[in-house]
């Protein structure tokens, strides 16, 4: 921390959707509602259950075991696997792969192939072409490069009244280095007709009825996102072969959209000439309201259109949420990440009293395009007791992560209300 203060932890494992079933700060949570009656109602109903199964509210988190992963990961869900990443475990400049999210649509396949591995393109395309791993990377030159790979869905629990899906808090995201070719390269090679207009991407998870040949997901983009030379089809991640929980041998990522376009098990981009109709897209499925819909109204599936750049959001990774600090503690070293999709994030804030006055952060430039950009702060407290951080960034649009969870949609998508945690000095 380096602010001479031992750090030990009073709140060991809540999650913040736990810390806010505390009556001190679930009384802050409805008061951030001051514009009227049925918000405060709202915000004092959801946020301390949330969406969050009542089984968890009454244990505390259930912590994932699983080869190769920190403990600390919460597990949102088992079957299929899923899994997100406590900010405090997101402190890291790459984000190890023990530490990185896990979500999972489908089975996972037990066991791949890394030779026999084949990587089709096919549709829309001059020549169809079919490549192994050991091809792709003869082929083609080899990129290294550090991207946000971030859930649709992350931050989905701060919605009220809560959304369907997995209730993620802001851990549904990582960022790795990722090593592999150009997706726009190996398309190239196939050659784009003018006709096309999306991709479908499609990956050798089951589906989970267990029925062969099912799809579990199938997303894709339109033509122009995919020949986005940030794209890439890679087989290592931090510099070792890809996991298979993480899409290996070989995946897509797109990064800075929903991550759910980023295939894992990749085998198969199929240029279309229309948008794609795969599992997962369509509906109200990683898709967001064109106009303002009422929340936990009726759903008009007219009224929808695919989340695309994923929107703006920051994190304090340090202190961790639930700290306490010695007493007489009067600065507070503070660290953090922020990205912003598409987009760079153009500065950071952070406040230590509810956002009455902010102090703005040193934020660090991306290593590359789609990197998240770390940020450091350091902040002052008149006195020891309660306080909680909040982090706000703002991207190059000028558009900042707003108080609440906004745009409510019935799936849940676009939540990046800026990130809150709680320290106790003294
Ligand atoms: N084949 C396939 N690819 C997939 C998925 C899936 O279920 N099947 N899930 C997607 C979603 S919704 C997310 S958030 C990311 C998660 O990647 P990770 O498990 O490596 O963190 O993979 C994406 N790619
Ligand atoms: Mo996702």
């Amino acid at each position: 921390m380096g602010t001479g203060a031992t750090p030990t932890t009073y709140a060991l494992g809540l999650s913040r959707r736990q810390l806010l079933a505390t009556g001190s700060v679930a009384a802050v949570g409805a008061g951030l509602g001051s514009g009227g009656s049925v918000r405060e109602a709202n915000a004092q109903q959801a946020a301390p259950s949330g969406g969050a199964p009542a089984a968890q509210q009454q244990k505390g988190p259930q912590h994932l075991k699983f080869p190769g992963k920190d403990e600390g990961l919460v597990v949102l869900g088992d079957r299929p696997l899923v899994a997100e990443t406590p900010e405090s475990l997101l402190d890291d400049d790459t984000t190890p792969t023990a530490k990185f999210f896990i979500r999972n649509n489908g089975i996972p396949p037990e066991t791949v192939d890394v030779d026999k591995w084949e990587f089709v393109i096919d549709g829309e395309v001059d020549k169809p072409v079919k490549f192994t791993i050991t091809e792709l990377k003869s082929k083609f030159p080899n990129v290294t490069r550090r991207l946000v790979l971030e859930c649709g869905g992350n931050g989905r629990s701060f919605y009220s009244p809560p959304a369907r899906g997995n209730q993620w808090t802001n851990g549904g995201v990582g960022c790795a280095e990722w090593t592999g070719v150009r997706l726009s390269d190996v398309l190239k090679a196939a050659g784009v007709k003018k006709s096309a207009k999306f991709t479908g991407h499609y990956g050798a998870d089951g589906h989970l009825s267990g029925e062969a040949g099912k799809v579990s997901l199938s997303r894709g983009v339109p033509i122009k996102k995919a020949m986005d030379e940030n794209n890439l089809l890679v087989w290592a991640m931090n510099g070792q072969p890809l996991p298979i929980i993480h899409g290996g041998p070989l995946r897509l990522i797109v990064p800075g959209w929903p991550a759910s376009v980023s295939a894992k098990w990749v085998t198969r981009v199929w240029v279309r000439e229309k948008e794609h109709d795969g599992p997962g897209m369509g509906g109200t499925s990683y898709r967001v309201t064109i106009n303002p819909m009422v929340p936990g109204g009726k759903t008009d599936e007219k009224n929808f259109r695919d989340l695309e750049s994923m929107p703006v959001r920051s994190i304090v990774t340090s202190p961790a949420n639930g700290t306490k600090l010695a007493a007489g503690t009067r600065e507070l070293k503070l660290r953090g990440a922020s990205w912003a999709g598409d987009r760079a994030v153009k500065f950071v804030d952070v406040s230590t009293d509810y956002g009455a006055t902010w102090v703005r952060a040193k934020l660090s430039p991306p290593k590359n395009k789609y990197d998240w950009q770390r940020w450091t702060a350091s902040v002052k407290v008149p006195s020891d007791g309660y306080y909680e951080i909040w982090s706000r960034a703002t991207d190059t649009a000028n558009v900042a992560q707003p108080h609440v969870a906004a745009n409510w949609n019935p799936q849940g998508y676009g939540a990046n209300p800026m990130h809150r945690i709680a320290v106790l000095i003294g």
